[in-house]
């Protein structure tokens, strides 16, 4: 085993219910196919398949109002919540594979509840084509995928049933989003308005990922703080990763994904992890689902070679 062999809690969350199209519903299942539990393994990680977060209303035939599956999402929040701040206090890695976006208002919210607790600051890294910071109020589609990083940073208009439990408990000045290229323009005032770090296509063609991502992993070790990453896999560009149910032209390329990752891994500052937004039913011949886990291979440290073979100043003197 590894040195930095960690117990990673794995958790699907097969439900569609809080975006615009189906389909993403049978995300978790195409990741475990495309063989996530094993390659974890093979990596030298603990693996644990908690197997699924449902809602108490998983027949999707004939497709529901939004009322109820509205509903639905807020069931699987409180239970992905219930199971983040468990896992976490446990002194393990939650993964969360999806699903829709709205399972992260969960996830996210069980996290920070553990952060609160133990006084580790908390930032999020949004990897996602979108803001997914719209209200009820500025949304466009209705669609609550488009909205879980609102409500976590504490906008008011959501109403009384996301009171308490999941509002404000994110500061929006601790969130980054990575790879965006589709923000509508009442979410855009909102992003600026409250201080998110917006990280947005034309950046990164101009600044390249690794100066982006290095000032972003260096504010969470100033402070040691707890990394949540979660990757919606409509950040890669859809010609790589067609398996998404809103894809945006433009996105991250193979190898910038890849190199996300892995400077994530080797900053040690990822505490808990989401995967979403992967529709089979769109996807083709598995390549997206494939794609996605070898992602997930290079948070967990998968490498082409031991990092200090590579280094110029070693290779230089040589
Ligand atoms: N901003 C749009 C589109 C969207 C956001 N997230 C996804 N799509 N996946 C909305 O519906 O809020
Ligand atoms: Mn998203
Ligand atoms: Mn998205």
């Amino acid at each position: 085993n590894q040195p930095d062999a960690q117990a990673i809690d794995l958790f699907g969350i097969p439900s569609d219910a809080g975006a615009s199209c189906r389909g993403s519903g049978m995300g978790p299942e195409a990741l475990r196919v495309a063989g996530l539990v094993e390659t974890l393994a093979t990596l030298g990680h603990v693996v644990t398949d908690r197997g699924d977060i449902t809602g108490s209303d998983r027949a999707r035939t004939p497709w529901r109002l939004s009322d109820e599956r509205n509903a639905e999402v807020l069931d699987i929040a409180r239970q992905s919540s219930a199971e983040a701040l468990a896992s976490l206090d446990a002194g393990r890695l939650p993964a969360f594979v999806g699903g829709d976006h709205s399972l992260s208002m969960g996830t996210i919210s069980g996290v920070a509840r553990h952060c609160a607790s133990v006084g580790k600051p908390l930032f999020v890294l949004w990897v996602d084509a979108h803001g997914d910071f719209n209200t009820p109020a500025t949304s466009e589609t209705g669609n609550i995928h488009g909205m879980p990083l609102a409500l976590l940073c504490g906008e008011p208009d959501f109403g009384p049933d996301y009171e308490g439990e999941w509002r404000g408990l994110v500061d929006p000045r601790h969130v980054t989003i990575f790879g965006a290229r589709s923000i509508d323009r009442p979410e855009r005032q909102l992003l600026e308005r409250r201080g998110v770090d917006v990280i947005d296509m034309r950046r990164i063609d101009e600044m390249g990922v690794v100066a982006l991502m290095r000032e972003v992993l260096a504010r969470v070790e100033a402070v040691g703080g707890h990394l949540h990453v979660s990757l919606d896999v409509d950040a890669i560009d859809p010609a790589i990763a067609p398996g998404a149910g809103t894809p945006v032209a433009g996105g991250l390329t193979f190898r910038e994904a890849h190199l996300v990752m892995e400077m994530i891994h080797d900053s040690g500052a990822m505490g808990s992890l989401d995967v979403v937004e992967l529709n089979p039913y769109l996807d083709h011949a598995g390549m997206s689902a494939r794609l996605l886990v070898d992602l997930t291979a290079s948070l967990f440290g998968r490498q082409i070679m031991p990092r200090q073979v590579v280094r110029i100043s070693e290779t230089a003197t040589s």
